[in-house]
């Protein structure tokens, strides 16, 4: 075939995609030989560290290996260019983040050539250019037009002093601004929120067709997500302007205890009494500076519950631990029927709110005993567990069963239209409001008249506005530039405000890899007709540290426009990655002083050649030595740049495949670079001597008249061969790879050694591994490929980028026997395999005729003659 190259930046040469109308041709329908390797696109911090190469090194490995096994693969590449640090190094060096970004993304890029990392550049997205935003707000918009993003009151962190609202990141464990230094206070404001909620269901639910995920990370995916299957009960109330209250409760034949009704501050009926009752007020502003497990609460006098089961009276409270935005189908404001019995929760505000009330308990408890049998148990309050029987209290339940009780008491108020049986999901709605300068401007103006209105899509992208610096202080740095923030209204044209909060940076990560698809287009955030063909993206590499957030918001967004008929991805429940890889974190050499603890740095550590191991400098002492995470307090990182710039590319690859399987930690140990080094040079040193010994086809084919040895030579490179193709293809075992190679490379060198293989053979497997090596050690591949061109005539169709299939095992005619003599093994005979059916004398007279056997056999009585084979 013709040979595919092309030249880039760094000299090394590619493999080039196919042609446009090849590709044309094949994406008629989604191709089973297309492949979408994606790894996640890094921050782009300014430089690239262990962890991204890793990732990178597994992904670009990958990527020329199915390129050469004739795939069309997308590989792309781009930055995840918004977020905090380009706005806190702006503000701290009186610089516009958009430079810096463009500074650091230059710089990355660099150090990814150098790694030789075989990008798709001409599919590169950058998410804070605002061909990319704009599609953020687009899908902002759509995701609106379908009540999926919402506003509504939320916390925030906000800093007192330099006046201003504070990511998680900056508030440390004691709630300490990292800027001011100041107490940080919590504040509510109105937030944009996206309905993630209202897909929990089949972002649970879908996680079991993820079949090449690990399982990790579905289970943190699903308990991210939680479950909870309950019921929503419905209760009464005496006062006229409240029929019901709703509530969610997981144990429904608690009714029988519940001893009174707590509200959340957000419930219409607070909201009612808050307007005519200013303690009341009180209590909801001081409730925000409660902590979390505050059981101080608030009784409203006015208006009692009615219980759906008992029809008993019970006290309603205002009380703190009732989350507004949970079992509440969206509702302002939740509800929970107060059990102070059978929940901790319940128990401790009752003892607080009302302590001389008695306690009234439904459940008669058990508990197993050893021997798998149950027992009354005489247990003090609360009793939380559902083990039990039901009281005497609780009328013709009594005796019951807890979990018998509870489903045909919910059967009986759904007859009665006051409750039915729910699965609700403890994931939130997710808040995308962010009060940041460095991020997607919210398409929204707010009108006095008309309330939020969404930007018209032709007036997309809202731009970020140029800023020569940005403050700390003062709040949302947008909200400070009256020429962004003054807009007319889009819907009557009076003026208005624009919004100035700006998007969470997930949203952008939430589906880049669909532009990737489709760049340059400036009408839709992707043509739908490219996106059904290529996702779900075959392979995703990344870091475990994703595992929740940005997998889910990814998953989230791509059902969503899958919902709007964006793409077809029915086949796939709209999942947006088949096939996941997790790679495990790259760890350094720590060295700790045992005298103090202290991390040494390495400068102070050298080799004692005597005693073969590190000692410390200043001491003479033995340091600890482990791997560790690498972090700057530790002195233990590494710096891939420096190991390329030493090393090379090929080897550095080759190093950090070699060290551990992809999935596990990587202890990063430089020095053991030497043995990947010194077998490159193997591969080089070889391929000069065998192509100097004599002249070769390029395309010969293995014979079929192969001697013994060489079917012995032929079947191990098979082995290997089937091997390594299968690390790639099937088990994504790269370390294994890397064993293979060097195995490949001694077989052929014993093979030369031995002579016992013809040259051309060695020649045609030479070929062969100098193919392989390519997805990991390109150059070296190249380098090889260029010398046996250069040495040899006529070679220029040789296409050493086509991956070599594996051949048939051969089986030989021979064997190898062991002559055994009166029960002493004597000496080895190799010949035909059916040479022994000759008959004894025969093969006796026979092996008298060689060296081994005039030595054993001649003038001897022979008693017992053996031959044994299948010994080797
Ligand atoms: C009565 C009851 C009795 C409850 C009992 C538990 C034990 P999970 O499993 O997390 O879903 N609950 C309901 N809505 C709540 C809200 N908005 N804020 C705080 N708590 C709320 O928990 C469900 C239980 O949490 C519900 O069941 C309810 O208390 C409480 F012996 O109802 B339970
Ligand atoms: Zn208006």
């Amino acid at each position: 075939g013709a040979r595919w190259k092309e030249k880039t930046t760094n000299g090394v040469m590619l493999p080039t995609q196919f042609n446009e109308k090849d590709r044309k041709k094949r994406a008629a329908d989604r191709m089973k030989d297309s492949m979408y390797i994606l790894s996640m696109f890094p921050y782009p911090s300014g430089t690239l560290h262990m962890g991204h190469l890793r990732v990178y090194v597994i992904s670009d490995s990958l990527n020329r290996f199915f390129k050469q096994r004739g795939y069309e693969v997308i590989h792309p590449m781009g930055w995840d260019a918004f977020g905090l640090p380009a706005e806190n190094a702006a503000i701290a060096r009186g610089i516009n983040p958009a430079d810096w970004t463009k500074q650091n993304i230059a710089k990355m890029k660099e150090q990814m050539n150098n790694m030789l990392a075989n990008f798709d550049w001409d599919r590169e997205v950058t998410t804070c250019d605002p061909d990319y935003y704009k599609f953020n707000q687009w899908i902002f918009l759509k995701l609106y037009e379908n009540g999926l993003a919402y506003q509504k009151e939320a916390e925030i962190n906000w800093d007192p002093v330099d006046k201003t609202v504070l990511a998680n990141e900056q508030v440390d464990s004691n709630g300490i601004s990292w800027r001011s230094g100041a107490k940080v206070e919590k504040r509510q404001l109105k937030q944009w929120f996206l309905g993630i909620t209202k897909f929990a269901k089949d972002l649970r639910k879908d996680l079991y067709t993820l079949k090449k995920w690990p399982e990790n990370v579905k289970t943190m995916q699903r308990n991210w997500i939680g479950e909870s299957s309950g019921a929503t009960l419905l209760f009464g109330t005496d006062n006229e302007l409240f029929k019901h209250i709703q509530l969610f409760t997981t144990r429904a034949e608690t009714l029988f205890a519940v001893q009174f009704v707590a509200l959340s501050k957000e419930h219409p009926i607070v909201e009612h009494y808050a307007k005519t009752d200013p303690k009341l007020r009180e209590f909801i502003t001081i409730m925000d500076t409660l902590p979390d497990d505050s059981k101080t609460g608030y009784l409203l006098k006015d208006i009692k519950a009615i219980n759906p089961l008992t029809k008993k009276k019970v006290s309603i409270f205002v009380a703190p631990y009732v989350i507004g935005s949970y079992g509440s189908d969206n509702e302002p404001g939740a509800a929970v029927m107060g059990c102070p019995a059978h929940d901790e929760r319940d128990f401790a505000f009752w003892h607080e709110n009302s302590p001389n009330e008695p306690i009234i308990s439904c459940i008669d408890p058990f508990t197993l005993l050893e021997d798998d049998s149950i027992t009354a148990l005489n247990s003090p309050l609360p009793y939380t567990y559902d083990l039990g029987s039901m009281s005497e209290i609780c009328a013709e339940y009594h005796g019951l069963a807890t979990e018998a009780a509870r489903a045909s008491i919910v059967q009986k108020l759904r007859s009665e239209n006051l409750g039915h049986t729910t699965i609700n999901y403890k994931i939130r709605d997710w808040l995308i409001s962010r009060q940041r300068y460095w991020g997607t401007p919210i398409p929204i103006i707010h009108c006095d008249h008309c309330g939020p209105v969404p930007v018209p899509e032709k007036d997309l992208p809202v731009m970020l506005p140029e800023v020569k610096t940005i403050t700390a202080k003062g709040g949302n740095p947008l909200s400070q530039i009256p020429e962004f923030v003054n807009a007319k209204c889009p819907s009557c044209g009076s003026d208005a405000k624009r919004e100035t909060d700006t998007m969470d940076t997930f949203m952008d990560s939430s589906w880049y890899f669909f532009r990737y698809l489709d760049p340059k287009n400036k009408e839709l955030p992707f043509d739908p007709k490219l996106a059904s063909r290529n996702i779900p993206v075959d392979i995703y590499i990344g870091g475990v540290e994703h595992a929740i957030l940005h997998l889910l918001y990814a998953r989230f967004i791509s059902k969503f426009l899958g919902s709007i008929g964006m793409f077809d991805g029915a086949k796939f429940k709209f999942e947006p990655f088949k096939q996941l890889v997790t790679q495990g974190m790259v760890q350094g050499k720590t060295y700790i002083n045992p005298e103090n603890g202290r991390f040494l740095k390495p400068d102070e550590v050298e080799l004692d050649t005597a005693k073969g191991h590190p000692i410390i400098k200043a001491t003479g002492l033995a340091p600890q030595v482990s791997y560790e995470k690498m972090s700057k307090s530790k002195y233990n990182g590494a710096d891939p740049n420096q190991c390329i710039a030493k090393h090379g590319p090929d080897a550095t690859r080759a190093h950090i495949l070699f060290q551990s399987p992809i999935t596990d930690a990587l202890a990063w140990d430089e020095v053991k670079i030497i043995g990947i080094e010194r077998w490159l040079i193997r591969v080089i040193r070889h391929t000069m001597v065998l192509s100097k010994e004599q002249k070769y086809a390029f395309d010969y084919t293995t014979p079929s008249d192969m001697t013994d040895p060489e079917i012995e030579f032929h079947n191990e490179i098979q082995r290997l061969l089937k091997s390594i193709t299968q690390g790639f293809d099937i088990y994504l075992s790269l370390n294994t790879v890397i064993s293979d190679y060097m195995k490949f490379t001694n077989v052929l060198e014993n093979a030369y050694k031995n002579k016992t293989v013809r040259k051309e053979l060695q020649m045609l497997n030479l070929q062969k591994l100098i193919s392989v090596i390519y997805p990991v050690t390109p150059s070296i591949s190249e380098e090889a490929a260029d010398i046996l061109m250069k040495e040899q005539n006529g070679w220029e169709n040789w296409n050493h980028y086509q991956w070599p299939s594996v051949e048939h095992i051969t089986q030989t005619n021979f064997k190898k026997f062991q002559i055994v003599v009166d029960g002493r093994a004597k000496f080895y005979y190799t010949t035909e395999k059916d040479f022994f059916k000759k008959g004894r004398d025969h093969v006796i007279e026979t092996l008298k005729h060689t060296p081994d056997g005039r030595k054993y056999l001649s003038d001897k009585t022979i008693k017992k003659f053996v031959m044994k084979f299948n010994i080797i």
